[in-house]
């Protein structure tokens, strides 16, 4: 009796202090343009106010792309029809980068369905550990170790994360490279990026530069290229997923990829989709400080001055839009902040809206219940019970979503 009451004290200051959160006023409005007028209608959102939030994004935090030209050549190394059990065909993919007279390598394996009568719907997201750690197929090519980092994950090891047979059934084609072929995830990955191939000769500041997320943004820009180019594959139907870190990666690709035809976030926290000021998960200055070479130089000038950008990351789904948006948070992931990954995909509703889509169904100020999920709308989310992970759960409902779209 004395738990249930004191519980119920503490949950009404907490509740209030959770609205206080997404009614912050310094959020920085998405529908006010730099020069002070009201962004009325789409026509007004796609001339004026995206390309500012784009900019502001690109220089602040995700870095400035440079034009170099790049060549890609397209090997493919694998192929049989006979994965899956017969119902699918796997092909793993060399590409080669040519610019600026250096050379870049990133391999991508694809399952696709056999069933199919014509070019299916994709489902493209980067890996964190090698394309082998994402089955146990044993036909799946194991890379040569680099030099710098001798650790390969073992043979599907991240199996649990990557459900090719359940998305084959359901008619979609898989995708992935491992984020590691455009960025090595480590401090001193830069010299085994693909960075010093795009920047050489540019005259971008170092300051504004990309860095891992912006280099594995770009790598999915160039993974779309590929398939572009296979006859099976429909590229007018890609959704791109991504977890955590990669989540961030997912919406600033789509953020700058106007091919990518529905984005999805799953737990991608700080810097991704959930709300810096107010976050009660990771800091800007946390994440800055862990992994420095994640953003540009100048995304460090915000540590511990949340409440002082002129962005938050609503902003980065608002421009997402008009195409469907998941965002998918996990009930026990309090690094990511739930509540303010929910409160970034209700505020970015304002842009759909004036495309006369529909924003997140769910209007409460409240997390919803483990469990819950809200796909019915154009921005849909849900909150898996559990930890920080991408799982069938996840998957299954991502699918149900993209279907709906993909008119299957
Ligand atoms: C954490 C990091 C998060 C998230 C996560 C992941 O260490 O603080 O921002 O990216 O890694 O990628 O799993």
């Amino acid at each position: 009796m004395k738990n249930i009451s004191l519980k119920y004290l503490l949950a009404l200051p907490l509740a209030a202090l959770l609205c206080a959160a997404a009614a912050d006023d310094t959020m920085p409005a998405l529908l006010r343009t730099e020069g002070g007028r009201t962004v009325r209608n789409a026509r007004m959102w796609e001339r004026q106010r995206r390309p500012e939030i784009l900019r502001m994004l690109s220089t602040e935090v995700y870095g400035v792309a440079p034009d170099t030209p790049v060549e890609a050549a397209y090997e493919t190394l694998e192929e049989d029809a006979s994965a899956l059990g017969g119902k699918a065909t796997r092909r793993q993919v060399r590409i080669t980068f040519r610019a600026a007279g250096r050379e870049h390598r990133a391999d991508m394996l694809l399952y696709i369905p056999n069933s199919a009568e014509g070019p299916v719907p994709v489902i493209f997201g980067l890996n964190f550990k090698g394309n082998h750690g994402t089955t146990t197929d044993p036909a799946v090519i194991m890379p040569a170790a680099p030099k710098s980092s001798p650790r390969l994950a073992p043979r599907g090891d991240n199996a649990r994360r990557w459900p090719y047979a359940e998305a084959v059934a359901r008619g979609y084609a898989v995708a992935t490279i491992c984020k590691d072929d455009f960025f090595p995830d480590r401090r001193d990955g830069y010299a085994e990026s693909v960075l010093p191939m795009l920047y050489e000769g540019s005259t971008i500041p170092d300051s504004v530069r990309m860095k891992a997320v912006g280099a594995w943004a770009w790598g999915i820009s160039r993974a779309i290229d590929c398939m572009e180019t296979m006859p099976e594959i429909d590229t007018r139907r890609i959704m791109v997923i991504g977890h955590s870190r990669l989540g961030k990666t997912s919406l600033w690709a789509a953020a700058t990829d106007p091919r990518i035809a529905i984005a999805v976030s799953n737990d991608s926290g700080s810097t991704g989709a959930s709300l810096a000021r107010g976050n009660r998960g990771e800091s800007v200055e946390k994440i800055n400080t862990t992994f420095p070479y994640w953003f540009t130089d100048r995304y460090k000038l915000y540590n511990g001055r949340e409440t002082q950008m002129p962005f938050d990351q609503h902003m980065l789904l608002a421009l997402v839009a008009p195409r469907p948006l998941y965002v998918a948070s996990a009930s026990d992931d309090a690094w990511a902040d739930p509540l303010n990954e929910m409160h970034a995909a209700q505020l970015c509703g304002e842009v759909y809206r004036l495309y006369g889509l529909q924003p997140l169904t769910w209007r409460q100020q409240r997390l919803p219940a483990p469990g819950a999920t809200f796909n019915g709308g154009d921005v849909a989310y849900h909150l898996r019970q559990g930890g920080h992970d991408i799982l069938l759960y996840d998957w299954e409902r991502f699918m149900d979503f993209a279907d709906r779209y993909f008119g299957k």
